[in-house]
């Protein structure tokens, strides 16, 4: 081997041929060498392309769902969650493992996502939004479109006629405005004058009516809610109560309707709710003796107000008016001058039907005041005017919803500009 290298080094074939030889396999060698780090990183790399395209591949299963939604913005957040959550698994090590630095979209941090669905501020309802559907649909939408007119003929006076009987108002009260409206013809010239005249009308009856709620003079005031099946008065009971406390009087309230099974456990919910006493006994008790024990109760504590609730009954069912009147008369041995208030719940949709049972209610026992319900969910809210006009009672509050501060004190101007508005 020396010899070799001795021998080429003396014929020069050592620099020449065999050192760039050498050189040049170490070269390939040096290129060629498997990089282990690189084929790591691309492995990883090809893993990475493998998730991000089953990630593409779930939003695209799960957006169409959210999008076809009806739901307000608040509840698709709160669909986003159910639906992670009903693929738990690989949505979260896929998020969790390999998207987080890449994509930097997670599903459970998001700010919509992750925090609780926030409920809009939903402004609360008034006479004017109670209206709504009066207004849309109901006999006000038409009158408008009549008050457009720039001559009162008869044609015209023919279909106020018409409309006004469509009102709910009830026959005497159409009658009376529309011997008004005969009366006055030749000052109208045009239909906004009627507009103008029928808005007078209507509103000095409701003002000629109107009382405020009561006030609380004695200890305990007693009310005593009246009314058909479903009008809203355990509702109605619940809505009072909330108003009460809220001026800081103390109200207690008793669980008059035996009849129905559910009745006590719906008065209870809104005892609980109100954190008020709620006096009961059991189903089938005699409602009677329910409110006399309850008047001896709030009697002796210190209680500002007792709201009795009773169960539903039809105007023309004479054992079930006899029975009301039973209550009233024991309400007042217990507390002489009880109930202070008798208050009939009317259920805005009843529409005409509601001054049969405001009359057939006030001959039996005798009725102070008219809460109306469901204004919001009725077309029907002429039904106002028609009650204040032929029984003379004052509407005191109205329901325009079923949430607990929704229950208006009825003011008739407001009523009125709200609905000729
Ligand atoms: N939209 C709307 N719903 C109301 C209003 N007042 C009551 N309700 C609903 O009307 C339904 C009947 O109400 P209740 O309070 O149970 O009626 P009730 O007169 O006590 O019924 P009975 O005890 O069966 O005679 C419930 O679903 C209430 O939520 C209101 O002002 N607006
Ligand atoms: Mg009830």
């Amino acid at each position: 081997m020396q010899a070799w290298i001795e021998e080429s080094l003396k014929n020069g074939e050592l620099f020449f041929y065999i050192v760039p030889a050498v050189l040049l396999i170490l070269l390939f060698i040096v290129i060629f060498w498997p990089d282990k780090k690189k084929e790591k990183k691309e492995e990883e790399e090809t893993e990475l392309d493998k998730l991000i395209k089953a990630d593409k591949k779930l939003k695209a299963e799960i957006e169409p769902v959210v999008e076809n939604t009806d739901e307000p913005p608040f509840k698709e957040a709160g669909k986003e969650i159910q639906l992670f959550e009903e693929k738990p698994e690989p949505v979260e090590t896929f998020h969790e493992t390999s998207l987080q630095s890449e994509q930097p979209e997670p599903v459970h941090t998001s700010p919509e996502t992750s925090q609780k669905p926030i409920e809009p501020e939903i402004p609360a309802a008034t006479i004017k939004s109670g209206l709504e559907k009066t207004k849309k649909g109901g006999f006000m939408s038409r009158l408008i479109g009549l008050f457009k007119n720039s001559v009162v003929d008869d044609d015209l006076i023919e279909e106020l006629e018409e409309i006004l009987y469509t009102a709910d108002m009830g026959v005497a009260t159409v009658s009376w405005l529309m011997d008004l409206v005969n009366k006055n013809r030749s000052k109208f010239t045009s239909g906004d004058d009627v507009k103008q005249f029928l808005k007078e009308q209507i509103r000095d009856v409701l003002v000629a009516n109107h009382k405020p709620f009561p006030k609380i003079t004695e200890k305990p005031t007693v009310f005593l809610m009246v009314g058909v099946n479903g009008a809203g008065k355990t509702t109605t009971i619940g809505k009072l109560a909330h108003k009460f406390i809220a001026q800081g009087k103390v109200p207690m309230l008793a669980a008059g309707d035996t009849f129905r099974a559910a009745a006590v456990e719906q008065l209870k919910v809104w005892g609980e709710r109100n954190n008020c006493t709620v006096i009961s006994d059991k189903d089938g008790a005699d409602p009677a003796s329910v409110a006399f024990n309850a008047v001896n109760s709030a009697l002796s504590k210190d209680v500002d107000v007792l709201l009795v609730d009773t169960a539903g009954r039809l105007q023309n069912r004479v054992n079930l008016m006899e029975e009301l009147v039973k209550i009233n008369r024991v309400i007042g041995k217990a507390k002489p001058g009880a109930p202070h208030e008798t208050i009939i719940v009317i259920d805005a949709n009843n529409g005409q039907n509601a001054l049969t049972q405001a009359k057939q209610f006030s001959e039996a026992v005798k009725v102070t005041g008219i809460i109306i319900t469901k204004l919001d969910g009725s077309a029907k809210g002429g039904v106002i005017i028609g009650i204040s006009k032929e029984l003379g009672l004052p509407v005191y509050l109205v329901g325009v919803g079923e949430k607990i501060e929704d229950l208006r004190p009825f003011d008739p101007n407001e009523f009125v500009e709200a609905l000729f508005e």
